[in-house]
């Protein structure tokens, strides 16, 4: 048992899709719950860039103390999981390799389809985590960075977003897919347009969801429960860019009242302010 919290971080709110989970399937756990909004999109940064930050991250939420840290983002994991494991010595758990194991359960037909930011795309892990896994799979690796801005923009339930949706995944009809890993925090909220694009015959895999299910069992292994009723749901919400904005968005989505945001300054931001200041 232990009763420190388990730290989240993401590029910005996208990650709240998985803190939701997590509330959902974690009930007596507390979160620490850290979004780089001053430096988000990650999806089209260099890799060294986005290693940089997420490193940043990572050591905040240590300083503070954690017992387990998940990176909630696919563009992070893909750049910076490995390092982020050898460097902590805690669990670390990314959304890549609980998405990849969740659609190989799924698939029948060993045709599988990923879509990302250009970041996750362009690493090409998950194709490599599923063929490690299982090397008769065929994948079908596809960025789609409109969605992000879809979302972001508060478009994704209007028809521009459906058409979008619909020409973005047209590469995908004559690859005979059944299974479609949603390698971004952002795309379950377009999970409607994207279901009607490819058929009700594709079934969908939420990476987040599946790694909340994946933290559940590491909990279990390594005794990590929390067992305290005094820190019972307790989320604390940490922002580097703008507090109101990112206070009304999680509000919002986790329809909560009066949660606890704090805003943070990472090292090189930090320094760029600096900078800035001379
Ligand atoms: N959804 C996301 N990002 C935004 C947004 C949104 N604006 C409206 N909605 N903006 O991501 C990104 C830039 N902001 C972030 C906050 O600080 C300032 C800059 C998806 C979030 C998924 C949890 C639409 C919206 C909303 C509330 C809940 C959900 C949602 F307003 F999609
Ligand atoms: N969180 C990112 C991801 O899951 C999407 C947003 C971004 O590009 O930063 O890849």
């Amino acid at each position: 048992m232990n009763n420190l919290p388990i730290g989240i971080i993401d590029s910005g709110v996208g990650g709240l899709t998985v803190l939701k989970e997590a509330i959902k399937q974690l009930p007596q756990e507390s979160f620490y719950y850290l979004g780089d909004n001053a430096r988000c999109p990650y999806g089209n940064r260099d890799k060294n860039e986005v290693i940089k930050y997420t490193v940043e991250m990572a050591d905040y939420l240590m300083n503070k103390g954690i017992k387990l840290l998940i990176v909630a983002c696919n563009t992070a994991t893909a750049a910076a999981l490995d390092i982020l494991k050898k460097k902590l010595p805690i669990p670390v758990i990314g959304v890549i390799k609980p998405g990849s194991l969740a659609a190989i359960e799924k698939t029948k037909n060993k045709n599988i389809g990923v879509i990302g930011t250009k970041g996750t795309i362009d690493s090409g892990l998950y194709p490599f985590m599923l063929k490690a896994e299982r090397d008769d799979l065929n994948i079908s690796n596809l960025s789609c960075p409109e969605f992000v801005t879809l979302v972001e923009n508060n478009e994704y339930k209007t028809d521009k977003a459906k058409k979008i949706v619909t020409k973005v995944l047209a590469p995908l009809e004559s690859k005979n897919i059944d299974t479609l890993i949603l390698g971004c925090t952002h795309y379950p909220l377009l999970k409607p347009f994207i279901q009607v694009a490819l058929g009700s015959h594709v079934k969908l895999v939420d990476s987040g969801k599946e790694t909340i299910s994946d933290v559940k069992k590491v909990l279990d292994q390594m005794s990590l429960e929390s067992t305290s009723n005094l820190n019972q749901n307790q989320i604390k919400l940490l922002t580097t860019g703008n507090l109101d904005s990112f206070k009304s968005i999680a509000e919002e989505w986790l329809n909560l009242h009066d949660i606890n945001v704090e805003k943070v300054i990472l090292g090189s931001i930090k320094g760029e302010e600096s900078k800035e200041n001379e």
